[in-house]
């Protein structure tokens, strides 16, 4: 069998960083330990001194192909696993969506089959329930046997459910062990807000904060946490993106309430003077719920360090200009959503360098507390034998600067551009096989579909 030798890396857990050489055989890791010697000439060795070896990066929240607003996400399957590859990202789970009239049956088997022309990382499918009938509510159990263990409910958009019938499916879900995250906006004040604005501010990209406010996203965040602890079911918030929202998320875990957070890069990097620019360069940051304030910022980086939130996913969402453009006269038509598939990972580790969090944390983050709650906990997430042979070579000597010129993803803009970051993505193992090299040259379409177990806790 084929065998990869990673000699004297610097291997990243949630507890400890540590040297030794890493033994790939095949698609497994075969053995973590310090000097291993393979005979046979059968074995690839590469050098990992001074370097550190993550286990592969979880993205549990990526819109891949998906319609919004009257348009489609510039990434689909095949470019966003792509993007996602090149950045350390070996698993992404999409949020597949069953769409009103259709069972979660169809929903499902509607986005395997955006995956038919090839991925170039694992994934998994949360699925989104947006209509609550007793058919759905007897499918909650085949999609967990199918290895769908997570689902999503929204409080806003078309596809929102009623409180009703939130708890019902909330109950239905908690029963078969799955977890569920919602999109917590209360729809009734952001239609309100956004009711009202007319004129010159319709052209304004601003408009669109100021009528999604931070109370919106609380207020959910609190009622979501309620009815998950009446229902027992485990909730995670979404896109956590400010400090009265977290502050809810704190409360609930206080409580000891199954809840969980959420956040993702554009709210830890960005404030809201990118909507005070023009039309073409604020529209690029127009994400639901919107970029909030200093403040904010500052809340969300306090509570990656304290465990109020426990994973850092993307929310990646890409459009090109053009797309944007569609809200050019009217800020309610622009296509909510960036991109960040491939660029969180290295973010985050700058930000280790800047002492922002620690390296530990950082893998908790973007590995072992994803893998725990999106139930991949026995096969990925880890630097561990036995676990798939998914890692992430980072040199911290060398730096990345990112651009649209070195960027994966179909999107014509990179919402990060030009930020210059310590760090550098030296090398990406997918199951065993080098797929990402020093020169990002990609080796795509080895992804395959992960069967997930049920969640566990992240403690
Ligand atoms: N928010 C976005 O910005 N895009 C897609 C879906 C969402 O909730
Ligand atoms: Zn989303």
């Amino acid at each position: 069998m084929r065998k990869v030798l990673l000699k004297n890396g610097i291997i990243v857990s949630g507890k400890k960083c540590y040297t030794s050489d890493v033994l790939i055989e095949g698609e497994k890791i075969k053995k973590v330990g310090k000097n291993i010697k393979v005979t046979g000439s059968l074995c690839e060795v590469v050098d990992c001194t001074g370097k550190y070896i993550f286990p592969g990066f979880i993205d549990g929240h990526t819109h891949f192909d998906l319609s919004v607003a009257g348009t489609t996400t510039i990434d689909d399957f095949n470019s966003g696993t792509k993007a996602a590859i090149s950045g350390g990202t070996t698993t992404i789970i999409d949020y597949g969506t069953q769409y009103k009239g259709e069972t979660l049956k169809q929903g499902l088997k509607n986005w395997l089959n955006k995956a038919k022309d090839g991925v170039s990382c694992d994934f998994g499918v949360h699925m989104s329930i947006s209509d609550w009938n007793p058919r759905v509510k007897n499918e909650v159990k085949d999609m967990v046997k199918a290895g769908v263990t997570s689902f999503k409910l929204y409080t806003t958009y078309d596809i929102k459910l009623d409180d009703d019938d939130m708890l019902a499916a909330l109950t239905e879900i908690a029963k078969c062990k799955g977890i569920t995250g919602v999109h917590c906006e209360n729809d009734g004040i952001i239609k309100d807000l956004r009711s009202e604005v007319k004129g010159t501010d319709n052209k304004k990209v601003i408009s669109h904060a100021l009528t999604r406010p931070s109370v919106a996203e609380a207020d959910c965040v609190n009622r979501l946490s309620y009815m998950s602890h009446i229902t027992g079911a485990a909730f995670l918030a979404v896109h956590v993106t400010c400090e009265e929202a977290l502050n809810e998320v704190k409360l609930a875990k206080k409580k000891g309430y199954k809840v969980y957070g959420e956040t993702c890069p554009q709210y830890l990097f960005f404030d809201d003077s990118v909507y005070n620019k023009s039309f073409d360069e604020s529209s690029k940051y127009v994400c639901a719920p919107p970029i909030r304030k200093k403040k904010d910022i500052k809340a969300l980086w306090k509570a990656l360090n304290d465990g109020s939130i426990d994973i850092v996913s993307t929310d990646h969402c890409s459009f090109t200009k053009k797309q944007k453009a569609l809200g050019k006269n009217d800020f309610r038509k622009i296509p909510g959503g960036l991109n960040g598939v491939e660029q969180r990972g290295i973010l985050l580790f700058d930000a280790v360098q800047k002492k922002k969090i620690s390296i530990e944390r950082m893998c908790e983050l973007l590995s072992e507390n994803p893998a725990k709650l999106f139930g991949l906990w026995d096969r990925k997430g880890f630097v561990k034998k036995g676990y798939d042979a998914d890692l992430v070579i980072i040199d911290p000597k060398k730096t990345t600067t990112l651009s649209l010129k070195n960027q994966v993803s179909k999107s014509d803009y990179c919402a990060f551009e030009g930020k210059k970051l310590k760090g550098k993505i030296d090398g990406v193992f997918l199951r065993g096989k080098q797929v990402v090299d020093q020169n990002k040259n990609i080796t795509d379409g080895i992804g395959k579909y992960i069967k997930r177990k049920v969640y566990k806790d992240v403690n």
